[in-house]
């Protein structure tokens, strides 16, 4: 698993977890498919013990194709909880505190995109966006930048970080919700809004825990002391290892960016807590953004779990 999966191998990883684990534990279905046809599917999982209602945990990674620590980071989180082949008994804890929600790859278009040589004389390896084919003929303009295409305050105007231009990196869609891979989002959030706690969406690059508003940077929202702490509690381990991550909100620490999963969550499915994590590397510090060696996965995301262990069990603390 400290490879960098096709969209093939991580369905067999999901079959292989599902065939070692329990229906009971581990419940694995898709969640819908995407513009080309691909199964987006979805982990559950629970504790052993405890079948008294709990929060639910929902994480999510893929969204930007070309960002492969992030399905690889949702993986971990699939392999550490569902199989707990190290067993660390903190698994357990957690286990009895929260239900998991994971969907390790909201963008498999994308993502596959990415695993394909270069063509039209490019390289396919950077691609950003979903692969619909709606809103241009050009091969360089297919596909919606998913994390500016959700129905919070959407806004496809370029100061709020998204583009009406569909070759555009940043093209936020003709409406909010255009998009197959983001309603198919939308649909597994809505229909477990009630038990939801806490979401973390999985992104690279630049060390950043962000929390809402992203779509605006004149916004404040009213329990930031309480997002900022939980995050903290994040920063201050993965310090400890050596990464030094910043905390705020995402449209000040990082720019406005209208239409982000992390803004809908909050605003529309009012889940306090709801995070986006964009992974190592630090900006500007190293040779690669996007395109870290297979060498180094393993390292980053063992070492990332220490951190959402930690962020996972003060968030319980607080709710
Ligand atoms: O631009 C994005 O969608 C995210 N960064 S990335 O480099 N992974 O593309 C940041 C999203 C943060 N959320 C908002 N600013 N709304
Ligand atoms: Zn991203």
């Amino acid at each position: 698993r400290y490879k960098y999966l096709s969209y093939n191998q991580i369905h067999d990883f999901l079959e292989s977890v599902q065939k070692k684990t329990s229906q009971a534990n581990v419940y694995i279905d898709v969640i819908g498919k995407s513009f080309e046809g691909r199964d987006t599917p979805y982990v559950k999982i629970t504790g052993k013990s405890h079948p008294r209602p709990k929060g639910t945990i929902f994480i999510d990674g893929g969204i930007h194709s070309r960002e492969w620590i992030s399905p690889a980071m949702a993986i971990e989180v699939i392999h550490r909880l569902a199989l707990n082949t190290e067993q660390d008994p903190q698994v357990d804890q957690l286990l009895d505190m929260f239900d998991f929600i994971v969907v390790p790859l909201v963008n498999p278009d994308g993502y596959a995109y990415t695993f394909r040589p270069g063509e039209n004389g490019g390289s396919t390896r950077m691609w950003r966006k979903s692969r619909s084919s709606n809103y241009s003929s050009h091969y360089s303009c297919y596909g919606v930048d998913l994390n500016r295409n959700f129905g919070y305050e959407w806004n496809d105007n370029p100061s709020y970080g998204g583009s009406s231009d569909p070759c555009s990196p940043s093209f936020s869609g003709p409406f909010s919700f255009s998009e197959p891979e983001s309603q198919n989002l939308r649909r597994l959030l809505l229909s477990n809004k009630d038990d939801i706690k806490g979401y973390l969406s999985f992104h690279s690059y630049g060390q950043y825990m962000l929390y809402p508003w992203g779509y605006r940077q004149d916004v404040e929202i009213e329990d930031e002391h309480d997002l900022f702490h939980v995050a903290k509690v994040f920063r201050d381990v993965m310090l400890k290892n050596n990464y030094d991550y910043h905390v705020g909100g995402s449209a000040k620490s990082l720019y406005p960016a209208a239409g982000g999963s992390s803004d809908y969550v909050k605003g529309v499915i009012g889940v306090k807590y709801s995070y986006t994590l964009e992974l190592p590397p630090v900006e500007g510090s190293t040779p690669y953004g996007f395109i870290i060696p297979e060498r180094e996965v393993e390292t980053i995301v063992t070492d990332t779990w220490k951190g959402i262990k930690a962020l996972l069990f003060r968030l319980h603390y607080h709710t």
